[in-house]
């Protein structure tokens, strides 16, 4: 169902809202969240703000169900593997990286134990919220290993006797320190990025995605 509207997919509450919000203002859209609503208006632009969890995102975009998303590296490739495993569409434009929600994907192991490389993690077992990148990093190494599935508390696993290891998110370090693990192997490193879907949109809409580019263009540059 295409609108007239460009629709543009950001997480609706977390670590990459607020910044999210803020780039669109800096970009002219002015808009005015209130309540819980799944849609906002811009009251200056064609533009509709669909405001999901994170997790939606990808697969909104790949499906076609909004034009423009902004999401981390890390959430957009996971499901991305997913879908392609499951048969799906899993195509998207990446438009730009953005200057926020810098992290790493990392597997961490109990930080008093010896790690010389990627080998001593052979026949382990991983918890994880990101099991197909983890697959993919081990694939290519070549090392075999098994997963626990974890949405979260992935990082007590290890102390809780369900995992060898896991494979989380780190920024600082801190919560890998606080629960006594030390980053063996970082396999992504991931920021937020505007994504587009692969369909054809209108001329109107193409025109104003260039637009929002360009003045984005110009809110990141100012602020490096
Ligand atoms: O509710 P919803 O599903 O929308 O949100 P969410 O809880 O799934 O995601 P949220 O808001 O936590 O994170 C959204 C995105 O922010 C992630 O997908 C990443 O792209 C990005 N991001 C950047 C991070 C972090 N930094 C981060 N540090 N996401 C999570 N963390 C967590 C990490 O999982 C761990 O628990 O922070 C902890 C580690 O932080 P340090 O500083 O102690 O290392
Ligand atoms: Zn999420």
């Amino acid at each position: 169902m295409q609108t007239q509207r460009l629709r543009i997919a950001i997480q609706k509450k977390g670590r990459l809202s607020k910044e999210c919000q803020e780039l669109l203002k800096r970009c002219g859209v002015k808009f005015n969240m209130v309540g819980e609503r799944l849609v906002v208006h811009s009251e200056n632009m064609p533009i509709d703000l669909l405001l999901v969890r994170d997790d939606d995102i990808p697969g909104l975009i790949m499906d076609g169900v909004v034009d423009l998303g902004v999401i981390g590296e890390n959430e957009l490739e996971e499901v991305g593997l997913e879908r392609e495993a499951r048969g799906e569409p899993a195509n998207y434009i990446k438009l730009r990286r953005l200057d926020f929600g810098g992290c790493r994907l990392s597997i961490a192991i109990d930080k008093d134990a010896q790690y010389n490389g990627p080998q001593d993690l052979q026949g382990k077992r991983i918890a994880t919220t990101y099991p197909q990148l983890v697959k993919r990093y081990m694939d290519e190494l070549g090392v075999t290993f098994s997963t626990c599935m974890l949405n979260g508390s992935v990082e007590v696993a290890p102390r809780a006797g369900l995992a060898d290891a896991i494979c989380d998110l780190v920024s600082t370090g801190a919560t890998l320190e606080a629960n006594g693990l030390k980053e063996a192997e970082v396999i992504l490193r991931s920021k937020a990025v505007l994504i587009q879907q692969t369909g054809d949109l209108s001329a109107d809409k193409q025109a104003l995605i260039e637009r929002l580019l360009t003045r984005m263009q110009g809110v990141i540059q100012a602020k490096e």
